[in-house]
């Protein structure tokens, strides 16, 4: 216990002293500079010049000049105790490659300094600093279009709207298409216009179309034989006839399950037979559900179709004669005359901490690109008062200890929005790797199945006070040891999906140590009303779920068949199902499958040396696990819980024993609390002397701290 408190304690310093640094470098007037002959300021300016010297009126033009004058600093051995910051002024910088920093730019002698601060090097925006990945193209660019053939081609009510650019004209050589089977980052370039991404043209605008029947299934990736599969439309609903096969369309759709989404190639219409092929032979799962059900609807949407350019927001790429064809909203005034879309192009990472420590990345905007926004290897280096946002793919890809991502937004990406790996499973070092602070929301535009908002893998990091909302699969997906999971709010998840939940975790006996703790998760209905707020998949065990509150979700927590997970001191409210518990271990339960597939429990234990030091140490309940009837649900516990409406808590009758309940109160089962207003006890201490009145262990939920600053307890 001592040695607990002890660490905590050391890695609060370490943080606070990175966090001082940063309080010193904004914290201050301008007039006023305590470390100037400790620090170092260069100034990088659209304005300036690589052959300036790089100071505030002479600034450099260039990243990469700036980057060279580190560099040169840190082989002469002259950095200054206190750092060096990079200032970039107000402005767009359009980056041709990306910005790289290796080991080269790393302050290589770590050492702490007695007054806590730390060196490092800073780069840092003034006002608002852009580092896109693309192209900007000023909209006096665009012309009407007078091509015949397009305008034949497009909707006659959008003929007037819709505008033309060569993009050619712009340097922009390469345009691709989509292949046979897309699932994952942007396949190509993307309109931007005011922050956002502009609509990809499509049909219908809004929500999906379903398939009426599936023909033939068709077959999928891995089959000895390629087999497309074939789907009935309804053609009064499905405007399939006009679409232009030959010129390429694609439809988007979940075409088995309602969790995995692909973006196939259409091979061919038959208006005889009403029927659409699919080049689908390389799909995931093929066409419709393996079992019977639902294999009649399938949700799709067609992408990339001239013919449903329609709308105002839509736009189109001719890959053929490279011409941008855009629905522009109404222009506001003079922004014809300044304004731009950005076409995005970069398809590697734009900005890449690879390899380096210490490096600060502040006050940035960073995105507008194809690829992901930044991708992190190395430790101790933070991004922070950033955002990441409008990228083809990922918004920030992290591997390495001690990082930290701090007041940083991050939307609007392709894929997921950030993942977080670090520290060491057989020996549970761990990375401390920490988001905070931070809103993260509207990921998975490309990709949206998997695209959660966080994804926390190996062991000890962290996702505290953030708000996480919009997501159209998991918000947080986690595998591994020892994250803290803290006081965010987390709303709107799954909205495309069903099956799935606000919070996942799946498949494995040893993953434990993992604390979710004072969250507020709320509004999760998923497709179908079938969402849950926090599933622990397919025996996954060893998870403390402590002081959440729920509300108006589904199904709340599912246990699925996994072990030792504790559900305490929580409240409920509206919940259909507060707890879930199954015994799918006894049915499904692999430990021995020779990696065939991921389930293999008992090699996962295996591999990280679970019987001896310091796995046995840690968790010794682990430690006889297969002599311990391993496929049963045993030692959970669900006590001091607050259950305001709904079921409460689910499962067999034969496993109501295995679960070990204490004073949980169920306020349905009094009908003189029928009149508290439980959507807002939380803001009173009444809420609390009303629960500790039934449960006296009941321990306060710290509401003012959950979520981020500006998000308030509503
Ligand atoms: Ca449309
Ligand atoms: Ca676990």
């Amino acid at each position: 216990m001592h040695r607990l408190q002890l660490k905590d304690m050391e890695s609060v310093m370490r943080w606070f002293s990175v966090i001082l640094v940063f309080a010193c470098m904004f914290g201050r007037a301008a007039d006023e500079k305590p470390l100037e002959r400790e620090m170092l300021t260069y100034y990088v300016s659209n304005l300036g010049s690589d052959e300036n010297p790089g100071g505030e009126d002479m600034p450099f033009a260039s990243f990469h000049r700036a980057q060279l004058q580190i560099r040169t600093l840190l082989n002469a051995g002259a950095m200054p105790p206190g750092g060096v910051t990079i200032v970039l002024k107000e402005g767009t910088y359009a980056l041709k490659t990306p910005l790289v920093f290796t080991k080269r730019d790393s302050v290589r002698d770590l050492s702490w300094r007695s007054d806590g601060l730390v060196t490092s090097v800073n780069w840092t925006g003034e006002g608002e600093v852009k580092l896109i990945g693309g192209d900007e193209i000023p909209l006096t660019a665009f012309s009407a279009v007078t091509d015949q053939n397009v305008l034949n081609r497009l909707p006659e009510a959008a003929r007037p709207f819709v505008q033309q650019v060569d993009l050619k004209a712009f340097e922009i050589k390469e345009f691709e298409t989509m292949g046979d089977v897309t699932h994952g980052a942007a396949p190509f370039g993307e309109v931007f216009f005011r922050g956002n991404p502009m609509t990809l043209a499509r049909w219908p605008n809004n929500g999906w179309a379903t398939t009426t029947a599936i023909v033939d299934r068709g077959g999928k990736a891995g089959d000895a034989e390629a087999k497309d599969g074939i789907f009935e439309y309804d053609p009064q609903v499905v405007p399939a006839e006009r679409w232009k096969v030959e010129e390429g369309v694609w439809l988007q759709g979940f075409w088995s399950h309602d969790w995995y989404d692909e973006i196939i190639r259409v091979k061919a219409v038959d208006k005889e037979k009403k029927a659409v092929e699919l080049c689908s032979a390389q799909s995931r799962y093929g066409l419709g559900a393996s079992q019977q059900t639902n294999a009649g609807h399938r949700r799709f949407r067609v992408l990339n179709c001239l013919e449903e350019l329609d709308a105002e927001g839509e736009w189109f790429v001719d890959a053929k004669t490279g011409i941008l064809y855009c629905w522009l909203p109404p222009l506001q005034k003079d922004e014809l005359a300044t304004g731009s879309i950005i076409y995005s192009r970069m398809r590697e990472p734009l900005v890449q901490l690879n390899g380096c420590n210490h490096v600060t990345l502040n006050n940035l905007t960073i995105g507008y690109t194809l690829g992901g926004g930044i991708l992190v290897r190395g430790d101790h280096n933070l991004v922070s008062q950033c955002r990441v946002e409008n990228t083809g793919d990922y918004g920030i890809d992290l591997e390495g200890k001690t990082n930290l991502i701090m007041e940083c937004v991050i939307r609007q990406t392709g894929t997921y929005g950030i993942s977080m790996n670090g520290g060491d499973l057989k020996s549970l070092e761990e990375s401390d790797n920490r988001i905070a602070y931070s809103l993260i929301c509207e990921t998975g535009r490309w990709q949206m199945a998997y695209s959660a908002g966080v994804k926390l893998q190996g062991v000890g990091n962290s996702l505290k006070n953030s708000e996480l909302r919009d997501f159209p699969h998991y918000a947080v997906m986690y595998s591994g040891n020892n994250h803290g999971i803290a006081e965010n709010e987390i709303y709107h998840a799954c909205l495309e999906t069903s099956e799935a939940s606000a919070l996942y975790t799946t498949r494995d006996w040893g993953s434990w140590g993992n604390i979710l703790r004072h969250n507020y998760i709320h509004d999760i209905s998923g497709l179908n009303g079938m969402g849950m707020g926090i599933y622990l998949d397919d025996c996954d065990s060893g998870d403390s779920i402590i002081g959440n509150v729920f509300t108006n979700v589904p199904t709340a927590v599912f246990i699925g068949g996994g072990r030792n997970n504790i559900v305490r001191n929580n409240i409920f409210i509206n919940c259909s199902v507060a707890l879930y518990m199954d015994d799918r271990g006894r049915e499904n339960v692999k430990w021995n499958t020779d990696g065939t597939d991921d389930w293999d429990l008992e090699a996962k234990l295996k591999a990280v040396n679970y019987q001896q030091q310091p796995w046995s140490v840690r968790y010794p309940q682990l430690v006889g696990i297969m002599k311990d009837r391993p496929e049963w649900p045993l030692y959970n516990e669900a006590s001091r819980n607050v259950i305001a409406g709904g079921a409460g808590f689910v499962m067999k009758e034969e496993l109501k024993p295995l679960l070990k309940t204490e004073e949980n109160w169920f306020t349905d089962e009094e009908s003189d609390t029928n009149n508290i207003d439980w959507a807002r006890i939380d803001l009173s201490l009444r809420g609390l002397q009303i629960i500790k009145a039934r449960i006296p262990a009941f321990e306060e939920i710290p509401f003012q701290k959950i979520g981020w600053p500006s998000a308030k307890w509503k």
